[in-house]
């Protein structure tokens, strides 16, 4: 695949507080690819942006993201009601979904770990983040 296209998962009314960790690995997406939703690791947005009568836009316009990526990489150590979502959106329609984890800070939800369509990878360190991000991009470029 020359530059796939990636639809970076993580939280945002679910807390922001790993926010700086999502723009590093979109930095690291768009290294091998294009990322659709760079707006996730936008740390001037506040999670209550889009509240008054857009949110139908922004199911609307992820869903379709979606649809048309090669594949999602989520950040899910922090729990999220919408990268839950998105997952399962993603295994309908049969997109790869890696699913990164910090195990040191999280349980991670037995309706992600259980279901064998996720590849979940599970890390202590951001070294060991990084490691493994790269071995999925470099198996997706
Ligand atoms: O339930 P959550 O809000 O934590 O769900 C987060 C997930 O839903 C992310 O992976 C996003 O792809 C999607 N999502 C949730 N809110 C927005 C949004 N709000 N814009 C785009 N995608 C969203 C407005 C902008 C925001 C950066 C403040």
């Amino acid at each position: 695949m020359e530059r796939p296209k990636i639809y970076f998962a993580g939280s945002i009314r679910g807390g922001r507080d790993d926010a700086a960790l999502y723009r590093e690995i979109i930095a690291r997406c768009n290294a091998v690819g294009e990322v659709l939703t760079e707006h996730v690791g936008d740390l001037s947005k506040s999670s209550l942006e889009g509240t008054t009568g857009s949110d139908a836009a922004i199911y609307e316009d992820d869903t379709r993201k979606l649809v048309a990526a090669d594949l999602v990489i989520a950040e899910a150590t922090c729990p999220s009601l919408g990268v839950g979502y998105e997952l399962a959106f993603a295994e309908a329609h049969g997109v790869p979904c890696h699913v990164f984890y910090d195990k040191s800070r999280a349980h991670l939800s037995a309706m992600i770990q259980g279901d064998p369509y996720f590849h979940v990878i599970p890390y202590e360190t951001k070294e060991a983040l990084f490691a493994a991000l790269a071995c999925v991009l470099g198996g997706a470029s």
